[in-house]
């Protein structure tokens, strides 16, 4: 029998991409978010699309009940510097979202799950490489339930089985608007590179969190979920590409797009975000466990990247409006 995945937050940053990496794997998937079903250039007509709002038990139950999924990838959740805006609303989402998915897990005997986390989960006072096992402590509402939804997984799988696992993702970059991001100052050089030849960053040039190409980030999804559990030695595990600095990324995109004018003009508020979060990440218990390696440096992202951003533009001239 052909293996059914539930994609939850279906029509967020990973969603799409990850559908269409599983559609090619042969698996049969199942969209579902709260946002309407996207039009037919972004998702494949076949793949059925279910509106859910996770943070609503009885239908995350009624949901699961209907599709049967063997494998779930709880994607659903708001980012950080837009969970900045909201935290309460944040933590229903990613927290009491993220509980509901597993009770439902539970409750329905799905075979594996796997989530979302994020370098957020970390906080000030971070060595210069970090590793797996350092304290959490992380400083916005969308890491401290990114923390929660790590040790929740954690906590089914000991406890009742859940076949729970885990990346904790860089800032991901692709061809597609992120939504609410503190790392998007990145995706912003390019598509506002592209679309009007200048950008002005939000953060030092100095800056440097660990990023990541997204085929590189969905083939990890992929990988982690096919991996055998006896393989596993944890259930989250940090995945790393790339860490440049902002002006290094700046330098990158001026290869491929002549003549752009990328300045700095750092934003407090998310500067101490970015400030909070790893430099480098260790990425050594993924690549032992289960073969992770990334195939994109920042060289050859922005040289993938920028010819499709701009046939994007060409098609479809505010696709990268957005507000800053
Ligand atoms: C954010 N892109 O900026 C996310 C990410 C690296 C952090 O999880 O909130």
């Amino acid at each position: 029998m052909t293996t059914r995945c539930l994609v939850t937050g279906a029509g967020g940053q990973v969603g799409l991409d990850l559908i269409r990496v599983l559609q090619a794997r042969g698996y049969d998937v199942h969209g579902s978010d709260i946002a309407p079903r996207p039009d037919a250039a972004q998702l494949d007509a076949s793949v059925p699309w279910h509106a859910l709002d996770v943070t609503d038990a009885d239908s995350v139950e009624a949901l699961f009940t209907k599709v049967r999924p063997h494998r779930v990838f709880h994607l659903a959740a708001i980012l950080s510097a837009r969970g900045e805006e909201v935290p309460q609303r944040t933590y229903d989402v990613n927290q009491n979202g993220t509980v509901n998915v597993l009770e439902a897990c539970r409750k329905l005997e799905v075979e594996r799950v796997i989530f979302t986390s994020t370098i957020a989960v970390f906080g000030p006072g971070l060595p210069a490489t970090v590793v797996d096992d350092v304290p959490l402590q992380p400083t916005t509402m969308y890491g401290v339930t990114k923390v929660a939804g790590e040790l929740l997984g954690d906590y089914y799988w000991r406890r009742f089985g859940v076949d729970f696992r885990a990346v904790r993702f860089p800032g991901l970059i692709s061809a597609s608007l992120p939504g609410g991001g503190t790392s998007d100052y990145a995706l912003f050089m390019y598509t506002d590179g592209v679309r009007l030849g200048h950008y002005e960053a939000f953060c030092r040039p100095d800056t440097r969190i660990p990023l990541m190409y997204m085929p590189d980030g969905i083939r990890a999804l992929v990988d982690l979920s096919e991996a055998s559990r006896g393989a596993l030695r944890r259930c989250t595990y940090n995945i790393a590409a790339f860490s440049p600095t902002a002006e290094e990324i700046a330098q990158s995109v001026a290869t491929a797009i002549a003549g752009v004018n990328i300045t700095f003009a750092s934003d407090p508020r998310r500067q101490a975000i970015l400030d909070s979060w790893p430099r480098v990440l260790d990425d050594s218990n993924a690549r032992n466990d289960w073969g992770w390696a990334p195939d994109y440096d920042l060289g050859a992202m922005t040289e993938d990247l920028v010819p499709k951003i701009r046939a994007l533009i060409e098609q479809n001239p505010g696709l990268f409006d957005h507000d800053h």
